[in-house]
Order: structure tokens, then sequence, then C-alpha cells
């Protein structure tokens, strides 16, 4: 009876943060549907399906963010740089994992990042992700974040961020 507790908590808690997850895309897409009318800008092709930053411990400096975004148009978008209020940290840098003699290594995308039309890309742990350097203070589960990514026509897109309760933590952003 205990374990029947317990498995149907863990499905609501699954199902609440989808919940969460899905309010955060619909807010996504609308801001995509207001750019797009406004202007057909490299930000307004891009879809972000999924947005998201780990928690972090109270003394961190740094902290990872992770996005899924889709280039909905016919042409490359480049991102080129993404920023955050300077209360939230320093500044935002676009970084990759890679594999380098076994050890696994983060490197600054210093051009940015393209994606080619209808191409999705997905950043994660262990790949592509935003490092925030400098942060002010811990990222924690009931707090906002908002990311800005901006794009090489100048555009710009608003990001909020579903920040993750983190139970199992990895040392690989
Ligand atoms: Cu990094």
């Amino acid at each position: 009876m205990k374990k029947i507790t317990v498995i149907s908590l863990a499905v609501l808690c699954a199902f609440g943060l989808n919940l969460k997850v899905s309010a955060h895309n619909h807010s996504a897409d609308e801001t995509a549907e207001a750019a797009s009318e406004a202007k057909a800008s490299m930000a307004s092709h891009i879809v972000v399906e999924k947005a998201w930053a780990r928690e972090t411990f109270k003394l961190a400096r740094t902290g990872a963010a992770y996005i899924t975004m889709s280039n909905s148009s016919d042409k490359s978008v480049r991102l080129v740089s993404a920023s955050v209020d300077e209360s939230v940290a320093d500044m935002v840098e676009i970084h990759t994992t890679e594999m380098n003699n076994g050890m696994m290594r983060m490197m600054e995308l210093e051009d940015g990042l393209v994606i080619d039309a209808g191409e999705k890309v997905e950043f994660q742990p262990g790949g592509k992700h935003f490092m925030l350097m400098g942060l002010k203070g811990p990222l924690q589960a009931e707090k906002e974040l908002n990311i800005t990514l901006r794009f090489e026509d100048g555009s710009e897109k608003s990001v909020d961020m579903y920040i993750q309760d983190m139970r199992m933590r990895s040392s690989i952003d």
C-alpha cells in the first residue's frame, strides 16, 4: 500500500512538471507570433520548444541553461550571443562540450551558432549550453530566469527559462 502511494506521487510530480513546461512553451509561441507580425526577423523564425536551467549550489559562480529551438524558415539563422539581466549574472557565453583525450571539455562558440533552414538544435547537459558567468546569486527552482537571445540581423528573442530542481547533479555542464 505504501509503495502504491509513492508511485502515484511520482506520477503526479512528473505530470506537474509537464504542465509547467508546456505553459512556458505557450508563452514562447505567443512571443514568436507577435514578433513575426512586426517583422520577419531571424528571431521570428526561431521557435523555442524547451528552455530550462539547472538549479545551482548557493555559492556557485556559474550556471548552465539549455534550449531546444527550431528554425522554421527556409534560410539559415545565426545566434550570435545571449544575455541575462545584470542582476542575474555578469555574462552569458554559448558553449559546446567536446570529448578530448577522454576528457570532456567546454569550449566557447565564439562565432555563435548557425541553425540551418528547418533544423532543430537541442542544447543539453554534456553538449551545447548557455554558460552564465559570474552569477550574482544561485539559480533556484522557484525563481524566474529570462535569457535574451541575439541573432545576426540584430533581432532579439526573450526566453523564459524553467529552473529545474536538480536532485542529482553531474560535474559536467
Ligand atoms: Cu560551459
